[in-house]
């Protein structure tokens, strides 16, 4: 049986790519929900209605598990979905988490970054709640990142000024860690690099969403059935499209040369 993927768009192939270095034998379905991309600046409720027809099609389709490649989706709807399938189904969470644990220098702060409906998630908040005692934690929503992928937009003239204003107003040298809190902007992973000062971690939650899906597959005894195919869907139909699919590969090579 092979293995669901979700996000608003590309921003899950992030994930499937580091997925495909630890799960290689298996078969994989990639929806996109390119009609209703993006879904950071929309409320909660039109957003969960998107997930749920999304989930239903790739349940639908066969699947052992989900995985809720997106940030967003997974804070606005991972409990419902686990109530309505009894699949395993695996999200995702900004890794708020491993950067505050890892943060040795009192005096060192954390950033944030996500879509803005991650970040006024109750799901986000309680885990910085929880966790932040110190008050090291900021946010930042970066919006436009998520329009830039989606228009395949990975060249610096565009994005890099882009970023660069966002950094802006914040004293980067006070930062131990920037975590890439939305699928997406695992794209862009070189550009922050470049826009940080070199002692600056830039994490995002992606190995550890990874993790769990093996772990879960141990669990119900499910590993191995496949041979790393993909099949994609754009909001519900599947990709044929020559020039469509070649630019998902590019999307790989991307990735395989920016990590
Ligand atoms: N890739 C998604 C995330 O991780 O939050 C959301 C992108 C969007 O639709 N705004």
């Amino acid at each position: 049986m092979q293995i669901g993927f979700f996000d608003s768009g590309i921003g899950g192939i992030t994930v499937l790519h580091d997925t495909l270095k630890i799960l290689p034998y298996e078969d994989y379905i990639y929806y996109a929900d390119t009609l209703n991309v993006p879904y950071g600046s929309k409320s909660k409720d039109e957003v969960k209605k998107y997930i749920f027809d999304a989930a239903e099609f790739i349940v639908q389709k066969g699947v052992k598990a989900l995985v809720i490649a997106c940030n967003t989706a997974t804070s606005v709807a991972i409990e419902d979905l686990r109530i309505k399938y009894s699949i395993p189904i695996i999200g995702m969470e900004p890794a708020v988490k491993p950067a505050v644990e890892k943060n040795e220098n009192i005096n060192k702060r954390v950033l944030v970054t996500a879509t803005a409906l991650t970040l006024k998630e109750e799901k986000l908040r309680n885990l910085i709640t929880k966790l932040d005692n110190e008050h090291i934690v900021d946010l930042l929503p970066l919006p436009e990142l998520v329009g830039f992928a989606e228009k395949f937009d990975f060249s610096e003239e565009t994005v890099l000024p882009y970023l660069k204003e966002q950094l802006l107003e914040y004293d980067l040298n006070k930062y131990e860690t920037i975590v890439l809190g939305c699928t997406h902007f695992s794209f862009y992973k070189d550009m922050f690099r470049k826009l940080l000062p070199s002692n600056v971690d830039i994490i995002d939650g992606n190995m550890g969403t990874v993790k769990n899906l093996k772990r879960t597959l141990e669990e119900i005894a499910s590993l191995n059935e496949g041979s790393g195919k993909i099949t994609f869907y754009n909001s519900g139909i599947e990709v044929q499209d020559e020039n469509k699919l070649r630019k998902y590969s590019e999307l790989f090579k991307r990735l395989d040369e920016i990590n």
